[in-house]
């Protein structure tokens, strides 16, 4: 039996730091409509995908920043979304930010989640790499504050869904080999990441014109070097100033691009991803248990369920 999932890269373009909750889910909403309408099963939207990116700024108001956040999901305003799922039929991947209270401590995280084809929450990801700085940086054009904003996740997991195993990662995680690894390690077979990525990047402006590239660069090096499809979904165009790269694309097993969005607006692109194509892959040039040898890495990441040993290799358990 074959494994196909029909997947539609759901990009965004800008959010205003004015809109609401609802006037963001009522495009999500469209978005996913015209996805069923195509034949989806699944929708794949940005990271911080129901606000404008606020860690651009540097805001010293508690209560303010708290607004960008989300208490409890699905909320009264994300409710239609899950519900639209529900009665379509179409899984969806969303990129927010979380305000969660543990062990009486609020803790800020910047979060996706993949809720299946019935409108069910089946995993959830908290993001590992955390890129940008933690005091504000009057020299920057704009601020990039998501040390300062949320606390790190701790690992990357793969959820059991839409026939096959799939993974999730956020933005600049896409640029760690790690991140592919530690989910190819688990037999991952589709990566999803939503992302928002601004065209200057102020620690490096020589490498500005060469962001697209690096987005796709990733991608296609993640999917290709552990054997799964990767689709990496952006919020694009000019938001409050700054302008972030569009790019969003699908890449298969084999790292060839096979859709991509076009604009840097609201868009919807579609690729029939077929799981088993995966093994292509994963039973050939990246067969682990045949060609990798763990022994040799200094640094290596052990498959889940062994234990790192201090001459770099691993034993189960
Ligand atoms: N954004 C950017 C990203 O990794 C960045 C930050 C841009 C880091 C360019 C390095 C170079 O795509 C987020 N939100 O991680």
């Amino acid at each position: 039996m074959t494994r196909i999932v029909n997947l539609a890269l759901g990009q965004l373009g800008p959010i205003a730091r004015a809109d609401s909750r609802a006037q963001v889910v009522k495009r999500l909403c469209a978005l996913m409509r015209e996805a069923h309408a195509s034949g989806a099963h699944l929708i794949v939207y940005p990271e911080l995908a129901l606000t404008t990116f606020f860690p651009r700024w540097y805001i010293e108001d508690e209560a303010e920043l708290d607004s960008f956040f989300e208490r409890e999901m699905p909320g009264p305003d994300t409710l239609p979304l899950f519900e639209l799922s529900r009665e379509l039929g179409v899984g969806f991947y969303l990129g927010y930010a979380e305000l969660a209270e543990e062990g009486g401590r609020r803790q800020r995280y910047n979060t996706s989640i993949l809720v299946d084809r019935g409108g069910r929450i089946v995993g959830r990801y908290r993001k590992v790499h955390l890129p940008g700085h933690r005091e504000h940086e009057p020299w920057r054009r704009f601020q990039h504050l998501e040390k300062r904003y949320f606390t790190a996740g701790d690992g990357f997991g793969v959820n059991e869904a839409f026939g096959g195993k799939v993974g999730m990662a956020l933005c600049n995680d896409r640029r760690w080999p790690e991140t592919y690894r530690v989910m190819g390690l688990q037999g991952v077979e589709m990566v999803l990441i939503g992302y928002n990525t601004p065209v200057h990047n102020a620690p490096a402006p020589a490498h500005d014109d060469l962001s697209l590239f690096h987005n796709q660069l990733s991608l296609q090096a993640g999917a290709y070097q552990n054997g799964t499809w990767v689709a990496g979904v952006a919020k694009a165009g000019m938001e409050e100033g700054v302008d972030s790269i569009g790019g969003s694309c699908v890449v298969a097993p084999s790292g060839e691009v096979v859709a991509r969005c076009v604009t840097k607006d609201d868009e919807l692109a579609l690729a029939r991803c077929d799981l088993d194509f995966c093994a292509v892959y994963k039973r050939t040039t990246f067969n682990f248990d045949l060609h990798r040898q763990p022994h040799a890495y200094g640094m290596i990441v052990a498959r889940k369920g062994e234990t790192l040993m201090a001459d770099g290799s691993a034993v189960a358990g």
